[in-house]
């Protein structure tokens, strides 16, 4: 008994070295192991056995089972582990190839403007700053020089939360990015070179005002700052940004509190007839007959009540700032003409004005290639 059962272990722990499929494995279970297999009708003899040919007889049935039952888990695992090694062997996925059956996705037009105005100015040296748009009064209006009771506060249509924040500081939506600059002064010091953009909130809405839009802050702190720097900066990155070297921008005197003197920046255009009517195409004297300027953006030489705010010292370093329009920037480049189909989600509109995934703005490729 005892050697033929030896055997017959030696045997299926054998066939189970063989074995090279989990079906063989399970079926050796099941002859050996499962309700009819032969070691567990084996186990079900002892019932029958007088105690002291079971207490000897136990053992060693449990003892086969046992073996078996190991060498079954042993071959089992070491068939998947090899299936898993065939597998990660034969299957590779090309992350860089299109899925041709699915429909693509567009990039929508505002995320091609915001990244070709980040590397337009990574270009001439700006880092990329960002500032919270859940903000306090403080940073939004009061340390940029627009005191409780400052007028300017009410040209900004502010969405304001019913709670007070830390500090018992009144909490908003931001209504520009010029915050950031506050932030950044505070937190990096000067000198600064950095641009900041991000969504901004105010109830406002028609064809060029929508109540969440983007704007690009600018900032640069340094000594010795002056408007000169500002215009050539402007220059500089609105013609790489239309791509046009005949630009010509008009500085128009302006007001903001935190900034001294202000100044708007207008671009010059000219009327062209277009298969609709007229069409504003960038470039030339605003002045001349059959132009007319566009304004862009705000900017100015930083006020010194805002570096005294921000831990700057105002007697040591100038600087400007600018804020621009991103939505309105895409609309002058891209030729939409109503700012609130932005933010439809219409997917006709998205197709038709949306960039390829593939089309990453670059200055040696141009900044605005569509793929
Ligand atoms: C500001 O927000 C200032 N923070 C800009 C600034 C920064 C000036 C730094 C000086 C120094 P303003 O409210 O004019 O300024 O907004 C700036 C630009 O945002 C506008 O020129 C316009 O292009 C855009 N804009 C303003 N309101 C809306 C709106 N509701 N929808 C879309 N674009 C808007």
């Amino acid at each position: 008994m005892t050697t033929e059962h030896d055997q017959r272990v030696a045997d299926t722990l054998d066939r189970l070295r063989q074995a090279q499929a989990p079906a063989q494995v399970e079926a050796i279970r099941i002859e050996a192991l499962g309700k009819q297999g032969w070691v567990s009708q084996l186990m079900k003899t002892l019932g029958a056995m007088t105690p002291e040919a079971r207490q000897a007889e136990a053992p060693r049935i449990q003892g086969m089972r046992t073996r078996i039952a190991a060498a079954i888990e042993e071959r089992k695992e070491a068939l998947e582990a090899e299936a898993l090694e065939r597998r990660l062997a034969a299957e590779h996925l090309d992350l860089t190839l299109p899925a041709p059956e699915q429909p693509l996705g567009t990039v929508h037009p505002v995320s091609q403007v915001m990244d070709e105005l980040a590397e337009i100015f990574a270009d001439l040296g700006f880092t990329v700053a960002s500032g919270p748009e859940i903000e306090d009064d403080w940073h939004n209006f009061t340390a940029l020089n627009m005191a409780e009771t400052h007028p300017a506060r009410a040209m900004h249509d502010t969405f304001y939360f019913p709670d007070t924040g830390p500090r018992g500081r009144r909490m908003l939506l931001r209504t520009h990015t010029s915050p950031v600059q506050i932030r950044a002064m505070m937190e990096q010091g000067a000198p600064l070179r950095l641009i900041a953009p991000g969504r901004v909130y105010r109830s406002d809405s028609d064809a060029t005002h929508t109540p969440m839009f983007h704007q690009v802050e600018g900032l640069v702190i340094d000594r010795g700052i002056h408007l000169g720097h500002l215009k050539w900066t402007l220059e500089t990155f609105l013609r790489a940004f239309f791509e046009r070297n005949d630009l010509v921008l008009r500085l128009r005197p302006s007001y903001f509190p935190f900034t001294e003197p202000s100044v708007e920046v207008d671009v010059g255009f000219a009327l062209e007839d277009g298969p609709r009517g007229p069409v504003r195409v960038l470039g030339g004297d605003g002045d001349a007959p059959g132009h007319g300027w566009m304004e862009l953006l705000g900017s100015g030489m930083v006020n010194r009540r805002v570096l005294e705010s921000a831990g700057v010292d105002p007697d040591v370093y100038q600087g400007f700032a600018f804020g621009l329009g991103v939505d309105r920037l895409a609309m002058l480049k891209y030729g939409m003409d109503d700012l609130r189909a932005f933010f439809d989600g219409d997917l006709r509109w998205l197709r038709h004005y949306g960039f390829g995934p593939f089309a990453q703005p670059s200055l040696s490729a141009g900044i605005g290639a569509r793929a």
